[in-house]
């Protein structure tokens, strides 16, 4: 461990290459140094973000202040390519660009220690800043990046003097110094080997210490014993202080499941209707006809779920033509009449054959009730809003048109998903579902603001990032199996999948081969207009490269088009083929 500098001093001459190891050793210190103030500096910040709540820890912070910024496209991108990890990746490169940064400081700072350490203090204030622009942005939210730039700081600027370079250009100095230098460096390193007063010697010597930077060191020593200590110190107190942030999180998740799994939702006064038999085709490679909470798909810009706490949550409806407002408490949704339903959710980003469909069974309280009883009446009655937004704890904005949510359609404030109280990442404890619209028109999970407006007066957070005011689902099919390239075995080969047209329903599914004459598929049952229908065609297969092609024709008689067209701005259209090769 002694070796670093003994070494370069030893087999080195006094300029060149030995300028160049001593250069090499400044850049590792540098980067050592930086890379622990990144992470002392995250480590207090996921301390402080306990006290705060987790959602304000900086990397979640920036994550989330990008996520707003990304263009729909890229979005879009995102989500196809890393689907719902694309949290987990925007989160490594957060914190690959911050090993980036922190490794760049760290080495300015061996060498201008003040550029260094305010450097990291500029990152800080990038956290504090993205926290503060986020659109459920509380004051103390900025709190933990605050609290680390500082930590950055003091720990670049303390270890930066320690890493003071073998050789004399850390004061900035030309050639004849940094050729001295190695032989004053060598100096403490036999003290050091073989006793006590090591790090004393080498700060007498380097002239360092926290308050021996900023250029004003003369001699440059660089003091291996006291980096070392420094360092071990800085990584060890860091690794406490985000052990016991990660534990303090980690304890509060912990009581709020419990307060969810406390939850009993009541028997809904209005049963869903009982599914036929014969809604799933028995297939294997079909997907099941209800998608269970832990396979159904997520997609939101959380990049830390909120968790609400039930009992002090509440429901404020209120905006134009309301003529009671209303605050609304959990236990007054659950003495509300509830009503079961199925109820099929599409994602405006699912690209054609995609996964960001799902069906399950949602328990509510109907959505058109409490509105008409805070005196909202729609647009085609005389009421003055025609859109109604929907708000988040985490700052969403959601907004469905009032005429359509009022239709008679069973428009819900969701309370529990397939027999459960809604699952955190799937919006507890209410959200909306409205059939036949897509997710972002309607679906708002962790609702906790209804406003009556108009569309000429608000635009939602996806509208103002070039997605449609108005979304209707679009009648697509999908084929689930066969999987695309795989190889059946000539003979009878089921063709299977969805189909779904939210609140029209489906009224035919057909599948073609090679181009050929379209085939009508066996539908399964349906369960209701409102949730996606399954199907199977008995194929004969034949040897050769196949390509599998299929659409669904709903029940107002449209027939899905083969023209192809983006997810943005409102759901993508096209047929779903899968190519697969007999034997
Ligand atoms: N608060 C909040 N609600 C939201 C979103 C969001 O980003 N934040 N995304 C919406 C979108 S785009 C869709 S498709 C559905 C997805 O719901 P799920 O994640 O439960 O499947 O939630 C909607 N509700
Ligand atoms: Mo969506």
């Amino acid at each position: 461990m002694g070796g670093v500098s003994r070494e370069a001093d030893a087999t080195t001459p006094k300029d060149g290459p030995g300028r160049g190891r001593g250069r090499a050793l400044r850049v590792l210190l540098g980067a050592a140094s930086g890379l622990i103030a990144g992470f002392g500096a995250l480590a207090a910040a996921e301390l402080v973000s306990a006290a705060v709540r987790p959602g304000a820890s900086p990397v979640t912070v920036v994550g989330g202040a990008a996520v707003d910024r990304t263009p729909p496209g890229l979005k879009d991108f995102a989500v196809r390519h890393f689907g719902t990890n694309d949290k987990a990746v925007l989160q490594l490169g957060i914190v690959v660009v911050l090993g980036l940064f922190a490794i760049a400081i760290g080495v300015i700072a061996t060498r201008h220690r003040r550029i260094g350490a305010t450097a990291a203090l500029a990152f800080g204030a990038v956290g504090v800043a993205a926290a503060a622009s986020r659109p459920d942005a509380q004051p103390t939210d900025v709190l933990p990046s605050a609290v680390g730039g500082v930590v950055a700081f003091a720990l670049l600027y303390w270890l930066a003097g320690r890493a003071r370079e073998p050789y004399g250009a850390a004061t900035g100095r030309p050639a004849p110094a940094s050729a001295h230098a190695p032989g004053s460096a060598a100096e403490p390193a036999p003290a050091a080997a073989g006793a006590a007063p090591g790090p004393d010697a080498g700060e007498r010597i380097s002239g360092g210490g926290p308050s021996g930077g900023g250029g004003g060191a003369t001699g440059g020593t660089f003091d291996r014993r006291g980096f070392v200590v420094a360092a071990t110190a800085a990584v060890a107190a860091s690794a406490g202080a985000g052990a016991l942030g990660r534990y303090l999180n980690a304890d509060k998740a912990a009581q709020q499941a419990a307060s969810r799994a406390d939850i009993t939702l009541p028997r809904p006064a209005s049963p869903a209707r009982p599914v036929p038999s014969g809604v799933h085709p028995d297939v294997e490679g079909l997907s099941s006809f209800f998608t269970s909470n832990k396979d159904f798909y997520r997609v939101d810009t959380a990049l830390s779920v909120p968790h609400v706490d039930a009992t002090s949550w509440r429901l404020r409806l209120h905006g134009k033509g309301v003529s009671r407002p209303v605050t609304l408490t959990f236990q007054d949704l659950l003495r509300r009449e509830l009503v079961e339903r199925d109820i099929t959710l599409t994602c405006v980003s699912n690209e054609v054959g995609g996964p960001y469909v799902g069906n399950a069974r949602w328990i509510g309280v109907r959505l058109a009730d409490v509105l008409s009883e805070a005196g909202v009446k729609p647009p085609s009655h005389g009421g003055p809003a025609d859109q109604l937004v929907a708000r988040s704890v985490d700052g969403m904005t959601i907004g469905s048109p009032v005429e359509t949510v009022m239709d008679g359609r069973d428009a819900l404030l969701a309370l529990g998903m397939n027999g459960e109280p809604l699952p955190f990442a799937h919006g507890f404890p209410v959200r909306m579902v409205v059939p036949g619209l897509y997710g972002y028109v309607s679906a708002c999970k962790w609702l906790t603001d209804l406003e009556l407006t108009t569309f000429d007066d608000f635009d939602a957070y996806w509208v103002k990032r070039t997605w449609s005011r108005k979304a209707p689902i679009k009648t697509e099919s999908r084929i689930d199996t066969p999987r695309p390239f795989a190889s059946p075995e000539a003979g009878t080969v089921p063709v299977a999948g969805v189909a779904w047209a939210q609140h029209k329903g489906i009224a035919k599914v057909e599948v073609r081969v090679d181009g050929g004459p379209w085939h009508e598929a066996k539908l399964g049952a349906q369960d209701t207009s409102d949730t996606w229908r399954q199907w199977v065609w008995p194929w004969q297969a034949t040897s050769g490269r196949h390509t599998l092609e299929v659409r669904a024709t709903d029940r107002t008689g449209y027939t899905q088009t083969d023209k192809r067209v983006g997810t943005v701005p409102n759901g993508a259209t096209g047929r779903h083929s899968v190519v697969v090769s007999v034997p």
